[in-house]
Formats: structure tokens, C-alpha cells, sequence
């Protein structure tokens, strides 16, 4: 955490109790008005594709300079390419590629007309620091744990939630837990900027984590983010994966197999520290069929993970199996039962009536940990495509689990079938990319709640198809998803709170408005443009009504700047990924 550049300026008189005023200052302090030479604020990897988008103004120039930080040398000139429109912003552009630039060091795009750029680095350690605040974000939402200034800095906090004492909800009553029955489910990260903790949400990031810990091994081991278990015999990466899983098992049902839905306040908090906000009583909330399969998919993969650290977790390995292997059972005695939320519990539903997708990813992870052929039949292959992942969509994390293990999966397993799914969505993904104005892999309609880790997603998916054939086009587009979100966009942005010229301030984070420190809590994605603007009624106007402009950098703003544990992971795989691949 020493390398990173944020900045810990205390509070001019904002006390703890002042969320208020927090709320009512507005994006005034925010980041200022967006460059006009746009690029990733943060830098590039050596041998990566280089891209910078100039605007397309009558009369300004059209070659580029790259100069040094210091002004004091050009190290590159270039032509920019032709204007060309892109419809999500209805903005025109011209790209700069300046990917010829290998050497390390920090510079400036320079474009006669123009102001400089920000000031970016070429490196090969380019996304160290950030991979680290990434996945350290993961630790600043810990339930049930204090935040000790030796880890945390000036966003130590004292614990929250220890959810030793949960009732069981009515709607999650049985016959061994009857209605209010208490039971310890603690652990486990708090979903997002409130501090509830869902099954969907986490085990899409758990797995995520755990992925990218079995892909990249390497890069992960040596990723250090200083936590309390930071100098264990294991990764960190591992240690915050274990924080959730110890959550998660407690959250299937000992009796049957089942797994509640959520463990939750029947109303959100207020927008304090995690401390001040437990008067109300937390339950578990009804057993759904996705929360199973979310479960089974995350504990199967984790029991793989885990078959390595025998010492540092005894018998995990095979408990995680057995409770993946039970919460698979319950779901085929239960193929159809959908997550709504009691009339009683106004917290964030989750709830996703399509299930196949479900089925496949438990179906994949189960195949590819047991080798047992049942579940590759139960998985019908055939019959799953490959989309984007996200929280209600978890089919494409079956594929790359599939592709991963390919060279190890039994003689039942269609190798080419494999590889034509991942590549047909890779295909669509980079043609996408090729022909944006931006040159993102994003459509309009991609920008939904939570866009940023569509973006994130798109790249983790190239990256796959990458990983299978070495297309040289899959790492470049999803190079420029992440360069998109680190500040080549409309907005001129870097999205990650802490990192970049020019970044989020005011994220919808019940710790970033409840702590005495200005600056958020440090690593976090926020949601970014979401053009159904959902908080309308509560907040200022946005901006801007068109899909990519759609962001507010306001805390009132929880459906474009929350953050959230699903759309940090798959910035730390993606962050690690282009890191290891050449
Ligand atoms: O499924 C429909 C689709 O059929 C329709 O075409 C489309 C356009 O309206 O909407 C789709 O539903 C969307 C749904 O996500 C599924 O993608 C909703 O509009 C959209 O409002 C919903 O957003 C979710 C949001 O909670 C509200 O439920 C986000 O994906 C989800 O990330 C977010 O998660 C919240 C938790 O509830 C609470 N904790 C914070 C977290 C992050 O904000
Ligand atoms: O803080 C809540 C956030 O985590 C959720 O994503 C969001 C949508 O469910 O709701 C937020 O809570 C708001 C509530 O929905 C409406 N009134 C204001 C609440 C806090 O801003």
C-alpha cells in the first residue's frame, strides 16, 4: 500500500454524524471537468496496445507526440486515425496508437490544439499497486472483524456485524430452525456500500478470486495487501477468499443441504460506520435454487483451490466438496424455486428466475473437481451458450472453468466444443471493439447497473479466448476494456477510487461517508454509467441522459456510484491476467 498515490486529507470539520452535509456537498469537490485527451490514467504494460482518443475538433491537428513526463523530449510521433463516432457517447474521436512505445518510464500525449494529457507510466509493474488495492478493497468490507490502522490506515474502524446471534426468517423456517431460531453465520465481506451479504454477489466474486488465483498463480503469490494473515504459509488472495467461503458455508442449512438466499437487515442502514449501524437484527432469508447452485459452483471450485493447502486449512478441502456435492442435491429437489423478497425485507433482492445458467456452472465446476461424468451429462453442454458473466448470468464462468481444465477433463468432455464457445464470444466481443469510435467492447444497451464490471467482464472473457488460441486481438480488446475503465471514457475518469488523475469521490459506501477521511476508501470500482438512472428521485440530475454519460458522482447515486464485491473481482483477474500474459 506504500506505492499508492492517495491522498489521506482529513475532513474539514465533517464529524462522523454529518453524512448530511456529505450528501448535500455534492460532486463539487469531484474531478473536474474530463480531459480532453482521454487514456488509461494509470499506465500500460510494455508490450501492451497503446491507445489514447483525441477529439475530433475542426482544425486541431492530426499527428500526436508522446513526450517525456518532463516535457523534455518527444519519444514518438504519430498520425491519428479518422474521426469516427461512437453512439453510447454521440462522440466523435480519433485514436491515437502510440503501442510502439516500449521502453518504461512516465509521459504525456501531446496533440497541437489540445491540452497534455495526464501524465501515464509505461512499466511492467504498471497494475501491481492497484491489483493490491483491488483485492485490498475486499478487506475494507469485512464483516465482523475491527480494521486495526496497521492494515487499514486512516479507514481503521472498530468491528461491525459480527452475525454470531442471525435469526432464521420466517420465509427460511424448518422443521429443525424454526422461525427465529438464532444461529452464527459471521465472516464474509458486506455486499456492496451496505452492509448486507448475499449469496449471488458472493459467489460470483469468490469464484472469481479463486479463478484467478488458479490461472495466474504466480502473479497472486506474490501480491501482497498486507492483511492480518498477510505472511501466512498461503496467498493473500486465498486468505480473503477464505474470509467469504467460512461465511458462505454457514449459510447452507446443516439438516437438508439448502442454502439461504441471503443474511440480512429487514431495511437497509443508515450511512454510518459498520459500528454504529447494529440495532436492527439480521436474518437469514429463504432457501433459493440459484443461492444453491451459486453455492455448489463456489465450493466445488474452491475444494480444487484448496486441495494445495492441506496444512494451512486441514480437511477444507473435502468439506468444501461434501457441501458442494449436498447444496447439488438439494437443488435437483428443488429445480424451480426463485429468490423474492419477503413482503417484510426491503433489502437487495438478488432475484433471477432464469436458472439454466445456474445448472451449468455447478454442473461444470462439479465435472471439473470430481471428474465424475454424471455431472458432465447433467451440464448438456450442447445446450449452454456463452454470454458475459455477471451476478444473474453465470454461464460464461462455466466455460472458462471448462477451458482452463481442458487438457485434464475425461474422454466424455468436447474439447472443440470448448473452444468454439469461448472464442464465438470473444469473436463478438472483439469485432464489438474493432468497430467502436471508443474502441470498447461496449454497446448500449452493456450499460447497465453496475456497467463498469460489464466492461470487466468483457475483458476477463477475451482474455479466456486469448489464453485458448493467442489471438492477438482478444488481449488488445481487452486491454482497452480496462483502459476504458481507468479513464479512457467519456466521462475521462479512472473509475477506481484512489487511482488515477481523476477519480470517484463520492461513492455510494456506507464506510466512505461515515469515516472522518475525505478521500473514499481506496480500490473500489464504482458502478459507473447506468442510463435507467433507478435513484433519479433522489438525486441531483445526472449529467447526462445518453448510456455512457449517465453517472453521478454523488453518494445519493447507488445505481451509478455504489460499489460492489462483484465488480472489484473481476478488476483484480483482469489487473493479474495482463500482468502474466505475453
Ligand atoms: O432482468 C431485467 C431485464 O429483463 C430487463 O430487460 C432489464 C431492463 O430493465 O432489466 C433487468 O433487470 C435488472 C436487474 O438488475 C437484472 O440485471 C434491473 O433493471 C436492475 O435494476 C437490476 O439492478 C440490480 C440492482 O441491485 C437492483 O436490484 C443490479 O444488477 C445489482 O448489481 C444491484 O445490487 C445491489 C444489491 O441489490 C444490494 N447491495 C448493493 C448492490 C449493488 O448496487
Ligand atoms: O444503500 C442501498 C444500496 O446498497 C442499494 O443498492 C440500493 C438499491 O437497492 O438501495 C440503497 O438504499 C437506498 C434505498 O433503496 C432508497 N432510499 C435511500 C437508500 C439509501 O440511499
Amino acid at each position: 500500500m506504500r506505492a499508492l498515490s492517495m491522498r489521506f486529507r482529513l475532513s474539514l470539520g465533517l464529524g462522523l454524524g454529518s453524512t448530511l452535509g456529505l450528501l448535500l456537498a455534492g460532486s463539487a469537490a469531484a474531478a473536474g471537468p474530463a480531459p480532453r485527451i482521454k487514456l488509461n490514467q494509470i499506465g500500460y504494460l510494455p508490450q501492451a496496445s497503446k491507445l489514447a482518443l483525441v477529439p475530433a475538433a475542426p482544425g486541431a491537428g492530426a499527428s500526436f507526440d508522446v513526450v517525456s513526463a518532463d516535457n523534455a523530449r518527444v519519444v514518438l510521433q504519430g498520425q491519428l486515425g479518422r474521426p469516427t463516432s461512437w453512439a453510447p457517447a454521440n462522440d466523435t474521436v480519433r485514436v491515437a496508437d502510440f503501442s510502439a512505445l516500449r521502453t518504461p518510464g512516465r509521459y504525456r500525449l501531446r496533440v497541437a490544439g489540445q491540452p497534455e494529457s495526464d501524465v501515464f507510466t509505461v512499466g511492467a509493474e504498471a497494475y501491481r499497486a492497484l491489483d493490491g488495492a483491488a483485492l485490498k478493497a475486499f478487506y475494507f468490507n469485512r464483516s465482523g472483524t475491527a480494521l486495526a490502522a496497521r492494515h487499514a490506515g486512516p479507514y481503521a474502524r472498530p468491528a461491525g456485524h459480527p452475525d454470531d446471534w442471525v435469526l432464521v426468517h420466517a420465509s427460511a423456517a424448518s422443521s429443525t430452525r424454526p422461525a427465529g431460531t438464532a444461529i452464527a453465520a459471521a465472516r464474509g465481506w458486506y455486499d456492496a456500500g451496505d452492509y448486507n451479504k448475499y449469496i449471488a454477489s458472493s459467489a460470483i466474486s469468490t469464484y472469481t478470486l479463486l479463478a484467478a488465483y488458479e490461472h495466474f498463480p504466480q502473479w497472486f503469490a506474490r501480491l501482497d495487501t498486507d492483511i492480518p494473515e498477510s505472511g501466512d504459509a498461503v496467498p493473500d488472495i486465498l486468505d480473503e477468499a477464505m474470509w467469504n467461503l467460512d461465511w458462505m458455508l454457514a449459510m447452507q442449512d446443516p439438516e437438508d443441504g439448502g442454502v439461504y438466499h441471503k443474511l440480512t437487515n429487514l431495511r437497509f442502514d443508515a450511512m454510518v460506520l459498520p459500528h454504529q449501524a447494529m440495532r436492527e437484527p439480521r436474518y437469514v432469508v429463504a432457501k433459493s435454487t440459484a443461492a444453491a447452485l451459486g453455492f455448489a459452483a463456489t465450493m466445488a471450485t474452491a475444494s480444487r483451490v484448496l486441495a494445495g493447502h492441506e496444512q494451512r486449512w486441514p480437511g477444507l478441502a473435502a468439506r468444501t466438496l461434501a457441501a458442494a456435492e449436498r447444496a447439488w442435491a438439494w437443488a435437483q429437489k428443488h429445480p424451480a424455486l426463485p429468490f423474492k423478497n419477503p413482503p417484510d425485507v426491503l433489502t437487495g433482492e438478488y432475484g433471477d428466475a432464469r436458472l439454466d445458467d445456474e445448472f451449468a456452472w455447478a454442473a461444470a465446476e462439479l465435472y471439473i473437481t470430481t471428474g465424475e461424468d454424471s455431472y458432465y451429462t447433467a451440464l448438456a453442454p450442447e445446450t449452454v451458450s456463452a454470454t458475459v458473466p455477471a451476478w444473474d448470468d453465470v454461464r460464461g464462468l462455466a466455460w472458462m472453468s471448462l477451458a482452463h481444465h481442458r487438457e485434464r477433463l475425461g474422454p466424455s468432455a468436447d474439447r472443440a466444443l470448448i473452444a468454439s464457445r469461448v472464442d464465438g464470444l470473444a469473436a463478438r466481443l472483439a469485432a464489438e471493439w474493432r468497430a467502436s469510435g471508443y474502441r470498447v467492447a461496449m454497446k448500449g444497451a452493456d450499460f447497465v447497473w453496475g456497467s463498469n464490471a460489464v466492461v470487466l467482464n468483457q475483458a476477463m472473457m477475451l482474455l479466456q479466448a486469448y489464453r485458448l488460441n493467442g489471438k492477438r486481438d482478444y488481449l488488445d480488446a481487452a486491454q482497452s476494456n480496462l483502459d476504458f475503465v481507468l479513464g479512457r471514457n467519456p466521462l475521462g475518469l479512472s473509475f477506481v477510487t484512489g487511482f488515477g488523475a481523476r477519480t470517484p469521490q463520492h461513492p455510494h459506501h456506507r464506510p466512505s461517508l461515515g469515516d472522518a477521511v475525505a478521500a473514499p476508501v481506496p480500490g473500489f470500482v464504482a458502478g459507473g454509467p447506468n442510463p435507467l438512472q433507478q435513484d433519479r428521485a433522489e438525486c441531483l440530475p445526472y449529467p447526462g441522459s445518453l448510456p455512457a454519460l449517465s453517472y453521478l458522482d454523488h453518494a445519493c447515486s447507488y445505481a451509478s456510484n455504489e460499489v460492489a464485491i462483484n465488480w472489484n473481482a473481476p478488476l483484480v483477474y483482469v489487473l493479474g491476467a495482463l500482468s502474466t500474459l505475453r
